[in-house]
């Protein structure tokens, strides 16, 4: 039986199915793990969505975004039968890798994401690396299965879509990308909707508080690599919401001559968090961000350390 065949074979012999999004979630592992809400709530099965980090407030306009939970014991696992990671890349991600490592048998759990990097953790594992984001493979799984794809479903998988490619922009974009896009305006999606709450969403403190931030910018011409530093007092700044410096990275890939684009962010005492951007064919920031325990794909990584940024004059350092 095909990934796809077992998907909804599973999910129809199911009563009550975990969602779970990736940590510091996004508009893909959100949408498509919306999507999955809407079909399954559809079909009258119980469902529950969870993401160990609170959901950005600019994806609540999907439906059902206000339902995730954000701790999990193995206790409670127990009552679902299947569990569905969307836009995971390895177990890690889930922020719950004890939990969903220490499962009962009956706990099936179904992989689907299109990280380069992913290891198919899962029972059944739908990974397609070619796909631009998990929503552009939920979509083309419902529509290989013919499976009806709500009104309620559109707008969370163009989420996936637009997000991943930053508004077809960035080097994930493709064809298919486009195309389905389109399939899912012609379903009733709305672009519109999806732009103003995703996109044009910054504040005025936001926008200064970005410009802090690209005022600090380092270029090392040797690598050509454009260095951006995010420090925990950026983060602890007032009135600006915790995501308002998400897309810096995706941003900076703007800089004409870049190679590498770098952005550390300290979002903890002791963690810190890079994110990896080529435009280039010839680099791969994937084997970058492996080296650091990290993972992703070729044109857009990350990794976490734990460390801690120090600044001495224009210099700035990592402490172990
Ligand atoms: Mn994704």
């Amino acid at each position: 039986m095909l990934s796809e065949e077992k998907i909804f074979s599973q999910i129809d012999q199911s009563k009550n199915i975990l969602l779970i999004s990736h940590r510091r979630p996004d508009g893909d592992t959100v949408g498509s793990a919306m999507a999955f809400f809407g079909y399954i709530n559809d079909l009258k099965h119980q469902v529950s969505a969870f993401c160990v980090d609170p959901i950005p407030e600019n994806l609540f306009f999907l439906p059902n975004t206000g339902l995730y939970s954000h701790s999990l014991t193995l206790d409670e696992l127990k009552k679902f039968d299947l569990i569905i990671a969307l836009d995971c890349g390895d177990l890690n991600q889930t922020g719950i890798k004890d939990v969903l490592t220490a499962r009962a048998k009956h706990n099936i759990l179904i992989n689907i994401d299109h990280h380069f990097t992913n290891d198919h953790y899962g029972d059944i594992n739908l990974v397609r690396p070619e796909a631009s984001s998990t929503g552009e493979v939920v979509y083309t799984l419902f529509q290989k299965m013919n499976k009806p794809i709500g009104k309620n479903m559109t707008n969370a998988l163009l989420t996936g879509i637009v997000t991943d490619t930053t508004f077809f922009s960035n080097a994930g974009t493709t064809i298919d990308s486009i195309k389905l896009a389109s399939d899912l305006l012609l379903r009733g999606a709305k672009i519109k909707e999806v732009t103003k709450n995703v996109w044009k969403n910054k504040n005025l403190t936001a926008l200064k508080l970005w410009g802090h931030v690209l005022n600090r910018l380092i270029f090392n011409e040797k690598h050509g690599a454009v260095i951006g530093i995010i420090t925990e007092e950026d983060l602890a700044a007032g009135n600006v919401p915790s995501d308002a410096l998400e897309g810096i990275a995706n941003f900076l890939t703007a800089v004409y001559n870049a190679r590498l684009i770098l952005v550390l962010t300290q979002v903890e005492p002791k963690l810190i968090k890079g994110s990896l951007r080529t435009t280039r064919d010839d680099v791969d920031v994937s084997a970058f961000a492996k080296y650091f325990g990290g993972g992703g794909h070729k044109k857009a990584a990350g990794f976490t350390i734990s460390s801690s940024l120090k600044q001495t004059g224009d210099v700035w350092q990592i402490n172990p």
